[in-house]
């Protein structure tokens, strides 16, 4: 069973819309949903959330249709919590407990797995009691049975062992991640050197971000008609265009509406690869009937990112399973709103994807240096070093060598440095000229 509230301001259609959602959720963590309740509120009821009435009425409805468990639409502080358990005589969930659950079944990589723990016994430590019981009998008999084995002080409850040994596990998960973080910012950094300019693909879950990952680059990574597929980063590097000039393409974690502080909270190491990006392809899945609304939701988690500030590209995917008249009209509205013009594309068909890329190679803040060169004829190595690595813009030729104007990354404008016409390392590196 599950139960949305409808507070003023909100209309039935956007509850009923986040309830789908929900729906959707608990289908791809396994659950089936045989009802739902929606209940109209002024505000959310103290105690019950939706109302003492309401919790008799649920309860009979609950035992009606036989369900097993209610989940509530919005995160439940943990009386409200204990308080409905009582009054339903059933399990009752909340949306934060059912994406926890998702995200402790996707996650891969050891820091993936990390990042969801540490949210879970976020989210477990003060509802503790509970769990208690359950949890001690998850410890193992030692703990639970225990009578003054293991660290168990004189006088201390089961409720205090139990908190002490979660505080001592959070506090291990999050040295654990402090140590993945250096790695991923020595990565980054590495790439921050070598010039290779980074696109993030961001979006609602389910956008197809995947599908243009393994599409613009050729990666394999999981595309699954599921929420969250992907918990991990990928990073992958492809060729942008010609002129050999090279993107790093990073996938990751898609949005939802709701997503639990606590989740935002421990994968911000992972979603920081946004933030550092030079660019953000946002995705939006066009043929979704709340497109709109999920585009929201993705700006609302970069704010608390901190990356509201990165050049963003609107890309509407999916079109190939969308009616035309209803994408022009939503890039249109989305065109006004942002000021920017949304991409047309398809994963699946490869529809628009070639102005996906020339819309990268035009937005991205190029690092190159536009220089022009003599260089003699012994030296030819150069040239063929200005053309694998960078765009020949002019090459002219007389008795002594060749003349070139060339866009290219620093490291070949300092190969060619003596045969320069102008050395650019004579002047600030600020007032480099840039082709943008
Ligand atoms: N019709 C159609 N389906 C698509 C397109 N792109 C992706 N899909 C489907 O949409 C579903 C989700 O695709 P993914 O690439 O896994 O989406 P994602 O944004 O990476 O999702 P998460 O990792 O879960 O956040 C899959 O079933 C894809 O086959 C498209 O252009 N057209
Ligand atoms: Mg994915």
């Amino acid at each position: 069973m599950i139960v949305g509230v409808q507070l003023p301001g909100v209309t039935v259609a956007e509850v009923e819309a986040s309830l789908d959602e929900l729906e959707a959720l608990l289908d791809t963590a396994g659950a089936e949903v045989l009802d739902r309740v929606i209940q109209r509120r002024d505000a959310p009821h103290a105690a019950t959330y939706i109302g003492r009435g309401k919790v008799g009425e649920l309860r009979d409805l609950v035992a009606e249709v036989g369900a097993d468990a209610v989940v509530f639409d919005d995160e439940l502080s943990p009386a409200q919590q204990r308080t409905l358990e009582e009054g339903v005589r059933q399990k009752v969930l909340d949306r934060t407990i059912v994406i926890l659950d998702i995200f402790a079944q996707h996650a891969t990589s050891r820091e993936g797995k990390a990042q969801v723990e540490l949210a879970q016994l976020g989210y477990l430590l003060p509802r503790l009691r509970g769990w208690g019981t359950a949890l001690s009998r998850q410890a193992g008999g030692r703990a639970a049975g225990g009578v003054g084995i293991g660290g168990r002080g004189p006088g201390e409850t089961q409720l205090e062992v139990d908190r002490r040994r979660i505080n001592r596990r959070i506090t291990k998960l999050k040295r654990d991640l402090e140590g993945y973080e250096r790695i991923r910012r020595t990565k980054a950094a590495e790439r921050e050197r070598s010039g290779v300019e980074v696109a993030a693909l961001v979006g609602y879950t389910n956008a197809g971000k995947s599908s243009l990952l393994n599409r613009l680059t050729g990666a394999d990574v999981l595309v699954e008609d599921r929420l969250f597929a992907t918990l991990d980063a990928t990073v992958r590097r492809f060729e942008l265009d010609e002129g050999g000039r090279d993107v790093v393409l990073t996938d990751t974690v898609g949005f939802v509406r709701k997503l639990p502080h606590g989740l935002v909270e421990a994968f911000k190491s992972t979603l920081e690869e946004s933030m550092d990006a030079d660019l953000l392809l946002h995705v939006v899945d066009a043929s979704h009937p709340e497109a709109e609304a999920q585009v929201v939701a993705v700006r609302e988690v970069l704010e608390e990112i901190g990356a509201q500030d990165v050049p963003e590209q609107l890309v509407l995917n999916k079109v190939d399973a969308a009616d035309r008249a209803t994408v022009d009209a939503l890039a249109r509205r989305l065109h006004t709103q942002a000021g920017q013009e949304p991409l047309v594309v398809s994963a699946a068909t490869g529809e628009g994807l070639e102005d996906l890329r020339e819309r990268l190679a035009h937005r991205l803040p190029s690092r190159r240096l536009r220089v022009s060169a003599h260089v003699p004829y012994e030296r030819g190595d150069l040239v063929a070093l200005a053309h694998r690595r960078g765009t020949v813009v002019k090459e002219t030729h007389d008795e002594t060598g060749t003349e070139l104007i060339a866009d290219v990354d620093e490291d070949a404008v300092l190969e060619l440095r003596d045969y320069l016409d102008v050395d650019p390392f004579a002047r600030e590196p600020e007032e480099w000229e840039r082709d943008s």
